[in-house]
């Protein structure tokens, strides 16, 4: 089977939340050679994507993309170990998580493995974090990155209030504040005071590694 045929396979079968599908055509992308993360952004992305319009169309409800995010989280699962590890990272460390509010993770744990899989120690905070938290494990670890995730416009706000926490407590230069999902952009980012904003998870770990000038 051609790669790119299997990736729609792959697309298809998460928006039929087909999950024992999606598991075995991943398998089948590692038999041929396939990297997995062009399977990741190729294949169980798409799909979720469609999963989104067809839920924005009225056409699947939350009990439809909840089981299409299982059927795409099956796939990360067997793909996950077989990423390429780098030890390049740097020694970055970072801390990442959901504002406030948010429980959307399935982008926020992409960036974590593609970070993880950049050789960055992670801290992950998980989903609907206090906002505090961030401040506080940055602090603990002395991170160098602090990952802000939401896929909602209703919790956007919380990285305005994380960023104003940093700069109360006067320690906003110790750290770089990086932030994506769904409804943030490069504008926003701009006028919360963020220090970068990025669409992707690989493009995440490259754009936080071009910061510390590794790799
Ligand atoms: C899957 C999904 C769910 C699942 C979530 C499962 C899970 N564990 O995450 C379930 C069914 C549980 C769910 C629930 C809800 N959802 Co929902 N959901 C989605 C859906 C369809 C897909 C999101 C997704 O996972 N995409 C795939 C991932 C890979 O993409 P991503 O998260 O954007 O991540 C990529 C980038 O953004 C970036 N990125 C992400 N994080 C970060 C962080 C950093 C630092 C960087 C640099 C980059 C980065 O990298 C990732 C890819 O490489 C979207 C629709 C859409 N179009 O997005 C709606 C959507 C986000 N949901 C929505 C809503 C409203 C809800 C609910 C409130 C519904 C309800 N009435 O209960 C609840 C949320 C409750 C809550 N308080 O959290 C709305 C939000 C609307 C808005 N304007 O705010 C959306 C947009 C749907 C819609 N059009 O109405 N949802």
């Amino acid at each position: 089977m051609e790669k790119e045929k299997l990736f729609q396979e792959i697309a298809e079968n998460v928006v039929e939340m087909e999950d024992e599908i999606v598991e075995e055509l991943c398998e089948k992308s590692l038999e041929m050679g396939i990297d997995p993360v062009e399977t990741i952004n190729g294949g169980l992305i798409p799909g979720m994507d469609k999963v989104g319009q067809l839920y924005e169309d009225g056409e699947y409800f939350l009990p439809e993309v909840l089981t299409a995010s299982f059927a795409l989280n099956t796939g990360i699962d067997v793909l996950k170990p077989h990423i390429k590890q780098e030890d390049d990272g740097g020694k970055i460390k970072v801390v990442i998580g959901v504002v406030e509010g948010d429980t959307h993770d399935i982008g926020k744990n992409l960036v974590k493995i593609m970070g993880e899989s950049g050789g960055f120690q992670v801290f992950d905070l998980g989903r609907d974090v206090p906002l505090e938290e961030f401040v506080t494990v940055a602090k603990e670890n002395n991170v160098d990155f602090i990952c802000l995730s939401t896929l909602m416009t209703t919790t956007m706000g919380g990285m305005k209030t994380v960023i104003d926490m940093l700069k109360e407590q006067g320690i906003r230069d110790n750290f770089k504040v990086i932030i994506g999902g769904g409804p943030i952009s490069q504008k926003f980012a701009d006028e919360i005071g963020a220090d970068a904003y990025e669409t992707d998870a690989s493009s995440a770990v490259r754009r936080m590694k071009a910061m510390k000038g590794v790799g």
